[in-house]
């Protein structure tokens, strides 16, 4: 399996979140991918690419303009103010304050445009995060024209973000913007599923009332875990997109045997809907010693994961997400992978 991957993402390096009350350095942390990249490399999965560069066309598929143009010069702004730490939001417009002003002060920006604090800007953040788009969209290219899989190792990760916020470590959507461009290269069904600890609320707000982009989470119950706010099993997609969007919600704990039954009833739709791409938002945070996260996958069930995937029989792309037990990262992603291969 060919792998895209882009040393850019070592620009963006957040210092610190805010966690159980206190400063504590980032999660989401360079070291993530370089532990991905070994892996990939010692199990010699195959070829290892740079990106190309798409431009800002595939980005604002799915992001707005005004989005886009904040993320490209938010830390110019947070500089020109006199700041050269982290920039953070640190206010944001719930119920009845005003979403139709965009403020001109860059920390009123800064809220504006997420919906946590899990989202540092620093200096290289928009190289980083455009490298990552690039990332999925060389993946995308590579399917496109005959691949049957392809894994680019993304990071920053996507599928917390929305067409326009950031949030839980991610900016651009790198899943979102690579099935629009499977799209827009000619297919007329995608799916996205959504592995990853968390659920792909970006994601699902991007697609909810479409049709031609089906999609699936598997993700900690949103009533007692991240983001809280969306993720819960009715919502079922509105308008066009009533019955394409499929939320499966587990409690704390889920451990092999519940996790594969959700996947496998996931994977029957993703079979009913016949989609002519998918897409895989991988995140591996479901590892039963993630330091944030409250599942009990163990690392032979990631191969076991990969196994199910390919036997939808469906060109695949794998798009990087989460996973932040930095240790057993590499394996538990390259299995996915390599179950993959196999099944
Ligand atoms: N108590 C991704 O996996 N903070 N983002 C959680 C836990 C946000 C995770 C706090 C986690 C975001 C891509
Ligand atoms: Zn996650």
């Amino acid at each position: 399996m060919l792998t895209i991957y882009s040393d850019t993402h070592r620009l963006h390096h957040g210092k610190a979140e805010l966690i159980d009350g206190t400063l504590k350095p980032c999660f989401e942390m360079p070291r993530r991918a370089d532990m991905v990249l070994g892996r990939v490399r010692e199990v010699g999965l195959g070829d290892i690419v740079p990106p190309r560069d798409f431009g800002r066309h595939p980005l604002t598929r799915v992001h707005t303009e005004r989005y886009v143009h904040f993320l490209e010069h938010a830390w110019q702004d947070w500089t020109a103010s006199g700041r050269d730490y982290d920039a953070l939001p640190l206010v944001w417009p719930v119920r009845d304050l005003r979403l139709d002003r965009v403020p001109r002060d860059i920390d009123g920006r800064l809220g504006f445009f997420s919906f946590d604090a899990g989202v540092p800007i620093t200096a290289g953040t928009w190289q980083a995060i455009t490298a990552s788009a690039n990332v999925a969209l060389t993946g995308q290219a590579a399917v496109t024209g005959g691949a049957r899989a392809a894994f680019a190792l993304c990071r920053p990760p996507g599928h917390h973000a929305a067409a326009e916020y950031m949030g839980g470590y991610c900016y651009l959507n790198n899943a979102a913007i690579a099935a629009q461009a499977f799209l827009d290269d000619g297919a007329g069904r995608v799916s996205i599923l959504d592995v990853d600890y968390h659920h792909g609320n970006g994601t699902q707000s991007i697609f909810y009332h479409r049709r031609d982009v089906q999609f699936l989470s598997l993700h900690g119950d949103p009533d007692v875990e991240y983001p809280y706010f969306l993720g819960f099993a009715d919502e079922t997609g509105a308008g066009e997109g009533e019955g394409y969007n499929h939320n499966y919600p587990l409690p704390h704990g889920t451990a092999w045997p519940d996790y594969a039954a959700a996947l496998d009833n996931a994977c029957a739709r993703i079979a009913a809907y016949g989609p002519d791409v998918l897409v895989i938002s991988l995140g591996v945070d479901t590892f039963e010693h993630d330091p944030i996260s409250q599942f009990r996958l163990r690392n032979a069930d990631y191969l076991e994961i990969g196994r199910r995937i390919a036997r939808l029989g469906r060109p695949t792309l794998f798009v990087m997400e989460g996973g932040y037990a930095v240790e057993d990262i590499g394996v538990n992603a390259v299995n996915v992978l390599m179950g993959f291969e196999a099944g």
